[in-house]
């Protein structure tokens, strides 16, 4: 049995991310990366995400054989808001990073398939999307020959799981050689651990030999968290469970394996489970030049939902794309900040918690060296306030352009102004 985590019902969505981020990197440029069999969608949902045809899709397992990286577009009401206002030539939004990484099948972490490669893969993106397959087609080949997405999930998290079993032992060795050469004491001798160490082992262990992601774990102390950080292991990483359903399960919210995922997902450490499928959003992708043919084609899908004696809000047709990246970044811990001027209105991405001489420096390393402060305004208040004026003079009446400093946190979808000294000294 996996450590229990301690009951906190009253946590939200952002917090249950925040602590997934304990473990990852603090970078601006996160990726999350597409894990899952081969022939489960993953290229074409990678194709949907970019809105373009970078990477292949095809029938046929292992047909990506590099990890191919696109970049989507983070739909984003507050940065077109800004784009409307000033209207200037050049504009410039958010993208997440996106990794499509080649299927994996069982065996992977002992090198079957591609195995080792992709897994190496894995390790190099920030947060995975684990896309499981729940549609049915003769057409496509699965894997495994049947479609079951219990026993598919099991396979990849066991070989996640077991690849992170491989590291965890190589990284108890080198510890005890570390404590061994600090004492000096014989090669032979089994030598005891730091508690922290110990304790923090422990727990990792007792959660991956249970097929549960490290990561699903709550209540490691902060001096656990610090030394699980550096074993490298992959489930650390936040994952988000996309489930790709035919055209018709997707119309009518509804799939036989849903409620069996979701029972799967809770007692695997829980997490966020986004339904969609890409035969749908392939079909509206395709319509994308004609304004005209997507309205008629979600008008025919929503009579096929009426037709189906089915309605109400929960049965609105529309894309998953916008959510599934937006839930990705919020996977990473990244907001965004936006500038906004005459000659461009852009938007700037910085993880959670960044302060504002760090955010300066995303933009350049000469604004974060030299900073003095940053003048700021909230996106709300610039809205409510500034009277269609592409500018903070009416912002500025009312009080609310703030100046800030060096300690200053930047909150999502700042409208930032930086201050900075161009003479400031190099650092050495
Ligand atoms: N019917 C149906 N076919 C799909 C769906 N999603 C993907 N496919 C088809 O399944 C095949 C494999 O899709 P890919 O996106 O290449 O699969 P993949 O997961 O990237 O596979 P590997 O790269 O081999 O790991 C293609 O022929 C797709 O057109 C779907 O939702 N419904
Ligand atoms: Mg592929």
């Amino acid at each position: 049995m996996p450590p229990k985590n301690k009951k906190k019902d009253s946590e939200g969505d952002e917090a249950k991310f925040m602590r997934a981020a304990r473990f990852g990197r603090v970078k601006n440029d996160l990726k999350m990366g597409f894990v899952g069999l081969p022939n489960v969608g993953k290229s074409t949902l990678t194709n949907i995400l970019a809105g373009a045809c970078h990477a292949e899709a095809a029938n046929y397992p292992f047909c990506t054989i590099d990890p191919n990286i696109v970049q989507a577009v983070v739909p984003d009401q507050k940065f077109q808001y800004l784009v409307k206002t000033w209207m200037p030539p050049s504009v410039v939004p958010a993208v997440l990073k996106i990794v499509d990484i080649a299927g994996l099948i069982r065996g992977a972490s002992e090198g079957a398939g591609l195995g080792n490669a992709f897994l190496s893969h894995i390790a190099a993106v920030d947060g995975i999307y684990h896309l499981v397959r729940a549609f049915d087609s003769d057409e496509v080949i699965h894997v495994d020959d049947s479609v079951d997405p219990i026993r598919d999930l099991e396979t990849i998290q066991s070989e996640l799981c077991l690849k992170d079993k491989e590291s965890l032992s190589k990284v108890v060795e080198k510890e005890k050689d570390r404590v061994r050469k600090e004492k000096g004491l014989a090669r032979s001798s089994d030598p005891p651990l730091g508690e922290i160490f110990q304790s923090a082992y422990d727990k990792c262990l007792q959660l991956i030999e249970s097929n549960t992601p490290v990561q699903t774990y709550e209540d490691f102390s902060m001096g656990e968290v610090d030394i699980i950080r550096d074993f490298g292991l992959i489930t650390t990483k936040p994952q988000i469970y996309v489930i790709n359903m035919s055209k018709n399960n997707f119309l009518r919210k509804g799939n036989k394996w849903l409620p069996k995922i979701q029972a799967w997902v809770n007692d695997h450490g829980g997490g966020q489970i986004i339904p969609m499928s890409c035969e749908f959003e392939q079909e509206l992708m395709d319509l994308n030049d004609d304004a005209d043919a997507k309205q008629s084609f979600i008008q025919k899908c929503e009579e096929e939902v009426k037709a189906m004696g089915l309605s109400g809000p929960g049965f609105a047709v529309k894309s998953v794309v916008p959510r599934l990246i937006r839930a990705g970044r919020q996977a990473l811990c990244l907001q965004s900040f936006y500038t906004a001027g005459p000659k461009e209105v852009r938007a700037w991405t910085i993880m959670k918690g960044t302060l504002a001489p760090q955010a300066a420096g995303v933009i350049h390393t000469d604004f974060e060296r030299g900073f003095i402060k940053a003048e700021v305004a909230n996106f709300d208040d610039f809205k409510a306030l500034h009277n269609g004026e592409k500018g903070m003079a009416k912002v500025k009446e009312a009080g609310k352009y703030r100046q800030e400093g060096k300690s200053y946190v930047m909150q999502d979808g700042d409208i930032v102004v930086f201050m900075h000294n161009t003479t400031a000294p190099k650092k050495k």
